[in-house]
């Protein structure tokens, strides 16, 4: 039986990038691959790299697990956990740390992004976030794993840990697969389409969350930045902004992106701005619908208890094998 993993930090609400390039993703995996199981945990490990408000995180927590399932999982296949609640999380990230090389982890985009934007207080845990991403994934051997295209170097090195550790100590640890959506694997920020929407981001105003009004939701679709040449074409060097429109268009619709210009041939940007607010709030408003009704009930609570007892079992076996292949402790 294939297993496949993926999981989403607290970091902010979850946005709608978070939705098309990750948990739309999976709703749809599950219907492509009935026979396959799906972990899917709540990265908070990985969300205390950058400064949390302990209250805030706390009810993040709980309202990403609640997104998950509110998005249409199906909970029979999925097994849905909090990171921190299983420690062979943080375990065997310290193990893998200790094959993992700084160059390699001076390469990562995404920790020279973020260590960009903040001038102080960069904490060494950003810096050795892929060592702990390698070990959420391959403790619980993985075969696949969905995320969006700014996870794909955390892939990589991953797949490079991985087989490192194989080659020094025998086969160990599955080689994981990426799997990047075609369409929609980096929705980018609505008032600036250079940079990716982001949760954490520090204005509201680029990206949309799942939990915005549905009267917000379209405002601000409609006041996304655009251009002055009015023709709705896919031209993401020239056009960034429409481009990121048509992709957010074709992921939400399953439609391809030439369908979509030809039906806008000749019209203006408002009926095409029009028509995306109205899907993309027909697409969030029921999810948010759900979401609220599981926030507010016992079945969220229980879902996750049944999560960490199943993932706790398979990470404690892994990680027993793990120390001894490297030669900790008296075991044999
Ligand atoms: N803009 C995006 N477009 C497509 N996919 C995206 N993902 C994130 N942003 C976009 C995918 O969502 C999953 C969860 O990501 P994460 O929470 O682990 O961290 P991230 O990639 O750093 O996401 P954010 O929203 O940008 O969070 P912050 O602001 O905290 O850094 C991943 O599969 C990711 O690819």
């Amino acid at each position: 039986m294939k297993r496949i993993l993926s999981g989403i930090q607290p970091s902010g609400t979850l946005t709608l990038g978070n939705y098309i390039g990750a948990i739309k993703q999976f709703v749809e995996l599950q219907k492509q691959h009935p026979d396959a199981e799906f972990y899917l945990f709540v990265a908070d490990l990985h969300a205390i790299t950058t400064e949390q408000e302990p209250k805030d995180l706390r009810q993040r927590i709980r309202q990403v697990a609640a997104m998950y399932i509110a998005s249409g999982l199906s909970l029979e296949q999925t097994t849905i956990f909090i990171q921190s609640e299983i420690k062979e999380h943080a375990e065997l990230g310290y193990l893998l740390q200790c094959h993992t090389y700084m160059g390699e982890l001076e390469r990562m985009t995404q920790f020279k992004d973020k260590s960009k934007k903040q001038t102080t207080g960069i904490t060494a845990s950003l810096f050795t976030y892929p060592a702990l991403m390698a070990a959420d994934i391959l403790l619980y051997d993985a075969d696949y794993v969905p995320v969006g295209e700014d996870q794909k170097q955390h892939l990589e090195l991953t797949r490079d840990i991985a087989s490192r550790f194989n080659n020094r100590y025998g086969d160990f640890f599955k080689v994981p697969e990426p799997l990047i959506p075609k369409v929609g694997a980096r929705i980018m920020d609505l008032q600036n389409p250079a940079k990716k929407m982001s949760k954490s981001d520090a204005s509201d105003k680029g990206y949309i969350s799942l939990l915005d009004e549905e009267t917000s939701i379209k405002k601000k679709i409609r006041s996304a930045v655009t251009d002055s040449l009015g023709i709705v074409a896919f031209d993401p060097e020239n056009q960034p902004g429409v481009a990121n429109l048509l992709t957010i268009y074709a992921s939400l619709t399953d439609s391809t992106i030439e369908a979509i210009t030809k039906k806008y041939q000749g019209k203006g940007y408002q009926e095409f701005k029009n028509d995306l607010a109205d899907i993309v709030a027909n697409t969030i408003m029921p999810i948010q619908k759900r979401f609220f009704e599981i926030m507010g009930s016992k079945e969220l609570e229980n879902l996750l208890d049944k999560g960490k007892e199943a993932a706790q079992m398979v990470a404690y076996r892994k990680v027993e094998k793990c120390k001894q292949k490297i030669g900790l402790g008296r075991k044999k």
